[in-house]
């Protein structure tokens, strides 16, 4: 324990009680619910740490703060209270920043806690342990940033971070605090009364009945009409009132890849096998926690069909989402809970029927596909192809629907987005909206100890590296995860060779053959090598069964994947090399 510490009873004040910034911060947590912290330790918040864990929060270390700021990002999303990721200053503070941008780009609440270094010291640039100025930095990176420099303030400074993490949009929140504020000693009584129980933290927001009624005439109107499921009505926890707006209208549905499951992926009404085909085709889209960006292609171009043929409706609690990329018709600026409800008493026994034609075209387009995708899903052969592979995990999740998936790579990412159907919601978490590799390990864990559920978490041999060493944090905690790890020797494809004929490896790939699965058994966990999806089927649901952590390397033909997977359109093409 620090020195600041240990002297709570400053000489001449023995009989007053006193508390000090370590304690107030710890009180301030827990007074608002908030009871797991991920982090990494190290000067000036050890002793943090520590305390905190004395005090019955549950504090899970990690091995790099990207990992615990990943974990705290996908804490945020399934329970709706802010994740916490604590940091060390400077160098640990930076690892965190890419979860805390990407947990705001997500719209993910976490607050990212970093101690920093001395404030006159930083200021004067006179050299500090770890100096940086943090505040400043963080700042262009999140929803908002607050620094507490006086213990009294500790109390404001959580129920601000707080707040602003879940109101609104949801985002991330960094929260700066110097070396100085913990041992800071103050009053108890006075303590006590400074801290703030955040009441009501995320204000429900009533969309205005005219534009609910506005977007219901719009969606009437539709001759050919769609619904879009997004993120953030996964995150709504709204998840009867959805799908029973979603079947009461009785139009097809498109689940973005983290909405899978709010209703079943093999619901009739769902249009995920005829994606293109719907979006093309479509006349009217409401899209319900979804936004126009790049993954849905900014609502224009090719994959839009004719330009200017739809008509859209948004439901975002942001008012700035609306226009963003075309022109929307029928915003509606609200919660998503309080929007589809809004929607759902506008639709009496008079509302029309989804038109048939529509409805059998999109079903047909859909059992087309499916039909053609079966024989590649049971192919049982050695080395597996993606598709192999895949088939036996879906039957897996088949089989246990509540189990949580984690999933990263290329192909890896693509294809199982495509093959593995989710069943209920919030059990598909992966890159988001920027695609990043890394959140693998910190998904996973954090959705193990947030949920009790066990997860799997599908990961590309690369993206997997990203956040590999946490396998020794699945094993310290002993969590019921199974990684799997799509072993093609590479990015994309483990079969590139270097151009210059040297006898550096190609930039793509790695060491051939590598066995992930003894890392797992270097930390006591269960490994296992599988050439065959029935060896994989049967290792995944041994792991599953057993709740042990386990890692299993599939290996997987290294020439079967292509480059980026789905989004190999997105790379730059070099007009010279083509000549
Ligand atoms: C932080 C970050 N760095 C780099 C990338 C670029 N990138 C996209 S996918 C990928 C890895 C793909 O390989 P793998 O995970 O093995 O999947 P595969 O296609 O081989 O199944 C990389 C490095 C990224 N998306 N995010
Ligand atoms: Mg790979």
């Amino acid at each position: 324990m620090s020195d600041a510490a240990v002297q709570l009873k400053p000489a001449g004040e023995a009989e007053r009680e006193m508390t000090d910034g370590f304690h107030l911060i710890i009180d301030a947590l827990k007074l608002n619910d908030i009871n797991t912290i991920y982090g990494v330790p190290g000067i000036p918040i050890t002793d943090f740490g520590r305390m905190a864990q004395a005090a019955g929060i549950r504090v899970v270390s990690f091995r790099h703060e990207q990992n615990a700021g990943n974990a705290a990002a996908i804490a945020g999303f399934l329970t709706k209270k802010p994740g916490i990721c604590l940091t060390v200053s400077a160098p640990g503070f930076l690892n965190g920043l890419t979860a805390l941008a990407n947990a705001t780009t997500n719209c993910f609440p976490m607050i990212l806690i970093s101690g920093s270094s001395e404030r006159e010291i930083v200021d004067l640039q006179q050299g500090d342990y770890e100096e940086m100025d943090q505040l400043a930095i963080a700042k262009p990176l999140c929803k908002a940033a607050f620094r507490v420099l006086h213990a009294a303030d500790i109390g404001i400074g959580v129920a601000r971070a707080i707040r602003a993490a879940v109101s609104g949009r949801p985002g991330g929140v960094y929260l700066d605090l110097p070396a100085k504020l913990f041992g800071q000693v103050m009053d108890a009584e006075a303590g006590a009364k400074s801290l703030v129980k955040v009441v009501d933290p995320a204000p429900a927001q009533i969309p205005a009945p005219a534009a609910v009624r506005r977007a219901l005439d719009v969606l009437k109107s539709g001759k050919r009409p769609l619904i879009i499921l997004g993120k953030g009505a996964a995150y709504a926890q709204a998840d009867d009132d959805i799908r029973a707006l979603v079947e009461k209208t009785g139009i097809p549905f498109l689940p973005m890849s983290m909405a899978k499951g709010l209703l079943p992926d093999t619901h009739p009404q769902c249009a995920g096998a005829a994606r293109s085909t719907v979006l093309k085709d479509s006349d009217v889209v409401m899209m319900i926690g979804a936004r126009l960006n790049w993954l849905l292609s900014h609502g224009k171009g090719k994959s839009w069909g004719e330009p200017h043929s739809k008509k859209f409706i948004q439901i975002d609690i942001e008012p700035k989402e609306m226009d963003s990329n075309v022109e929307i018709v029928a915003p509606v600026v609200g919660d998503i809970g309080s929007c589809v409800q809004a929607l759902l008493s506008g639709i009496d026994s008079k509302w029309p029927a989804a038109p048939a034609d529509w409805v059998n075209s999109v079903k047909a387009k859909k059992d087309e596909n499916i039909a053609k995708m079966a024989p590649r899903l049971m192919k049982n052969t050695a080395p597996m192809d993606f598709h192999g592979a895949l088939g036996a995990l879906r039957t897996v999740i088949k089989e246990r629907p509540d189990t949580i998936l984690v999933n990263e790579g290329a192909n890896t990412l693509d294809l199982a987005r495509g093959v593995i159907d989710i069943y209920k919601p919030r059990r598909r978490l992966d890159v988001g909206t920027w695609g990043v590799m890394g959140i693998g390990m910190g998904f996973a864990i954090a959705a193990a100890i947030e949920t009790g559920t066990p997860v799997l978490a599908v990961e590309g041999d690369s993206a997997f590296g990203f956040s590999g060493m946490e396998v020794e944090t699945i094993c310290r905690y002993g969590l019921p995860v199974c990684v799997v790890i799509f072993n093609n020797n590479g990015i994309y494809r483990g079969t590139d060779s270097n151009a210059a004929g040297g006898s550096d490896p190609a930039t793509t790939v790695f060491v051939k053959g590598s066995r992930y699965d003894k890392m797992m058994e270097a930390f006591g966990g269960v490994g296992a090598n599988v050439t065959t999806p029935d060896e994989l089927k049967r290792a995944v649901d041994a792991a599953l069964d057993s709740g042990k952590p386990t890692l299993i390397n599939a290996v997987i033909d290294p020439a079967a994947g292509s480059e980026s997977g789905r989004i190999g359109n997105l790379n730059p093409q070099s007009v010279l090399r083509k000549k």
